[in-house]
């Protein structure tokens, strides 16, 4: 017998590669069911050939539910998921709802797969530029430590959405078809849809994702470093991010600076990162070879390269991280996450709900 597996947010960037990676994965999956809002309902999606119907999400949707996977806000998985886990589902959530719940461990398989043994029916799936940080840093944190992090990054639009993506496009025909000067484009989503001012992403670099906390900080650079502690399971990590949106469709990179508690030779660490699963090394300047975004588009790798040493700090070291923010960042970490699951006989219906049904 294999299991039914629920996609909630079915339509949605992440939704469709999340089919994608169902139907390419190793799960034993017996049936595949589409969620998502009155919008979408009704509309009929592919799934290995087959035609199925997306249906409207409620509290009713998860009988019979094995692995729900959910992909369609936060406010959608703090109200269905509970719904999912009291029917017998285990759902793996893409959102940030539950990401610092006590309750839920936070997981990227290659880092912190043992964390799921204590699951209570939800496992949370990390933001898409912390996640592949975590592929690079892994390595070199087992062998070295880690004492600090500060990272920029340079985001695809397609992290924001469909919608982002249909904007960028238009704005980029505007421009280059329409001769409209990018300053006089008109933007309605981006930096972030839920802030008062928009502004234009074609040919342009936006220092803003997400909205603003009370620190100046945004809730995507706090996600970087609240989520490194809790997977890496050490408070001390120091971790400050910024995050800026430039005109990419698809793929993270990241400068990642970091200091470790050891020195650390810049060889064995090319060496760790390689050997290590899901970290490609990219590395050889002489010969012009580093990640690039659009090299990465459609891999469930994470790419190093530019590795070296800090000019002044000792124990300091540079380095260029590139991933599909879709694939490995969102759809695949999730898919990931459900394999190891079945691998671990960890699919199974949760005895005490430890989520509010609201
Ligand atoms: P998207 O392209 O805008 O798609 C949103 C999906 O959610 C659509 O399928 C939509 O269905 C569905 N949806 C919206 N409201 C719903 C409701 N009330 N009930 C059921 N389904 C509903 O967004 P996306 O880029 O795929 O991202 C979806 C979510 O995934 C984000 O909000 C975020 O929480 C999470 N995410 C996580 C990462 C990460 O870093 N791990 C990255 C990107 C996104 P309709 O077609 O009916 O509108
Ligand atoms: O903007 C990106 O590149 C990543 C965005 C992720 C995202 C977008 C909307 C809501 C998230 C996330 O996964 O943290 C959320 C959210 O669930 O808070």
């Amino acid at each position: 017998m294999g299991y039914t597996v629920a996609v909630v947010g079915a339509t949605g960037a992440v939704g469709t590669r999340m089919i994608t990676m169902l139907e390419e994965s190793t799960l034993p999956i017996d049936k595949v069911r589409l969620l998502s809002s009155a919008r979408s309902a009704g509309k009929v999606l592919q799934y290995k050939g087959q035609d199925i119907e997306v249906e409207l999400t409620t509290e009713d949707s998860f009988e019979g539910v094995d692995i729900a996977l959910f992909s369609a806000g936060g406010s959608v998985s703090a109200k269905f998921a509970p719904y999912a886990v009291k029917a017998g589902a285990v759902v793996v959530d893409n959102t940030s709802f539950f990401r610092q719940n006590p309750d839920v461990p936070l997981v990227v398989p290659e880092v912190n797969a043992h964390a799921l043994d204590a699951h209570n029916g939800i496992i949370a799936c990390p933001n898409c530029s912390t996640i592949q940080m975590m592929v690079a840093l892994e390595p070199v944190r087992q062998k070295w430590g880690l004492d600090r992090i500060i990272v920029s990054t340079y985001q695809a639009v397609s992290g924001a959405g469909q919608s982002a993506i249909n904007e960028t496009e238009r704005e980029l025909k505007e421009v280059l078809n329409d001769g409209v000067n990018p300053r006089d484009v008109k933007a309605d989503i981006l930096p972030c849809g839920g802030d008062k001012k928009h502004f234009p992403i074609a040919f342009n670099a936006l220092p803003q994702i997400d909205v603003f906390t009370d620190n100046d900080y945004t809730y995507e650079e706090m996600k970087m470093t609240k989520e490194t502690k809790k997977i890496m399971e050490d408070d001390s990590i120091a971790v400050s991010a910024t995050c800026v949106r430039i005109p990419v469709l698809s793929a993270h990179s990241e400068s990642v600076y970091i200091e470790t508690k050891e020195v650390a030779p810049i060889e064995e660490v090319k060496a760790a990162i390689a050997a290590f699963p899901g970290a490609v090394l990219e590395d050889d300047v002489a010969n012009q070879v580093y990640p690039q975004a659009v090299n990465a588009v459609g891999s469930r790798d994470t790419f190093v390269g530019r590795i070296r040493k800090d000019l002044d700090a000792e124990k300091g070291i540079h380095m260029w991280v590139v991933s599909d923010n879709l694939l490995k960042g969102a759809a695949w970490n999730s898919v990931q996450i459900a394999e190891t699951l079945h691998e671990r006989g960890l699919v199974r219906p949760t005895a005490e709900l430890k989520f509010e049904l609201k």
